[in-house]
């Protein structure tokens, strides 16, 4: 991941709007995720499956969608609007957003406020390891066309959106980040250091993967990894997983700062290539 060894994503300026800077950075061992949606419903599913199930069962986190609706102070519990100046689209009325938000914020003292959209930040790991470090998050969910912009001002601390395109709603995007958030808090995770080993935990994506059988459809797994020869295994993962962003993701590999070990293999391979480069050069090996 394009990672710097300094600076903090959640307080990048401009397009990441922090109002209180004085973010507490402890590592608590639990976190509270309140999602203001007009779709609560969306997330009983996904709070029910898998690791954050499990995280849930096991009082590592604590999570509720709660309905913008019931902050509608109106009969018909109407949460969106015609926009001033016309236009199409409705627009998230301001009032019952701030009411759920006043309210969440309320339960959750020293919680942060994200507002899901596809003008904020663009969402990655280092921002979950960072959000991950708070003991509370409310995730608000846009609809329609957008929400009042007077909601922004006060009541938003930061603003994230998880890629380059439109989506009809912030849930998904919530749901995005409460997963990449969750797998991060201690304990969460079955092993120990699970999330360390992950894709982009330290620039690099993860090394290739195997289990039984040792012949699959007439692909071997690599023998080292049958060797019990850890150092060598070891050694092969780390050349696996440079391999592997080198082909797929370049990108990282300019921003990563590499270690001294990760520079020896990039080093390694560029002597080879240019042995081969070299020998077909003598040989006029090309058409
Ligand atoms: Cl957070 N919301 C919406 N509506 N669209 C998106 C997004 C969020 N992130 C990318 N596209």
């Amino acid at each position: 991941m394009a990672e710097r060894q300094t600076g903090c994503e959640l307080t990048h300026p401009g397009t990441w709007q922090q109002v209180n800077p004085s973010a507490s950075v402890t590592q608590p061992n639990h976190m509270n995720f309140v999602v203001l949606t007009i779709f609560p419903q969306m997330f009983a599913p996904f709070w029910d499956h898998g690791i954050v199930r499990r995280a849930i069962e096991n009082k590592k986190i604590f999570a509720s969608a709660v309905s913008i609706r019931n902050f509608a102070g109106n009969r018909h519990q109407v949460t969106d609007d015609r926009p001033y100046g016309g236009g199409s689209g409705m627009v998230m009325k301001p009032e019952p957003l701030a009411a759920a938000i006043r309210d969440a914020s309320q339960t959750l003292s020293g919680a942060k406020t994200v507002l899901l959209t596809p003008q904020g930040r663009v969402f990655n790991q280092k921002m979950a390891r960072e959000l991950a470090a708070l003991t509370g998050l409310i995730l608000v969910c846009g609809r329609y066309e957008g929400v009042d912009e007077r909601i922004c001002h006060d009541l938003i601390d930061y603003e994230i959106s998880i890629g380059d395109y439109v989506l009809t709603g912030g849930e998904l995007a919530a749901m995005i980040v409460i997963d990449a958030v969750t797998r991060l808090i201690p304990g969460a995770l079955g092993g120990e250091d699970a999330a360390e080993k992950d894709s982009f935990s330290d620039g690099l994506l993860e090394h290739a993967h195997y289990t039984r059988p040792e012949n699959f459809e007439g692909q071997e797994v690599p023998e080292v990894l049958l060797s019990g020869h850890h150092q060598e295994i070891e050694k092969w993962r780390l050349e696996s997983s440079l391999m592997r962003t080198l082909l797929k993701r370049p990108d990282l590999l300019q921003e990563k700062i590499l270690t001294r070990r990760e520079r020896d293999v990039l080093k390694k391979w560029c002597l080879e290539i240019e042995k081969i480069l070299d020998l077909h050069q003598g040989e006029k090996k090309w058409i």
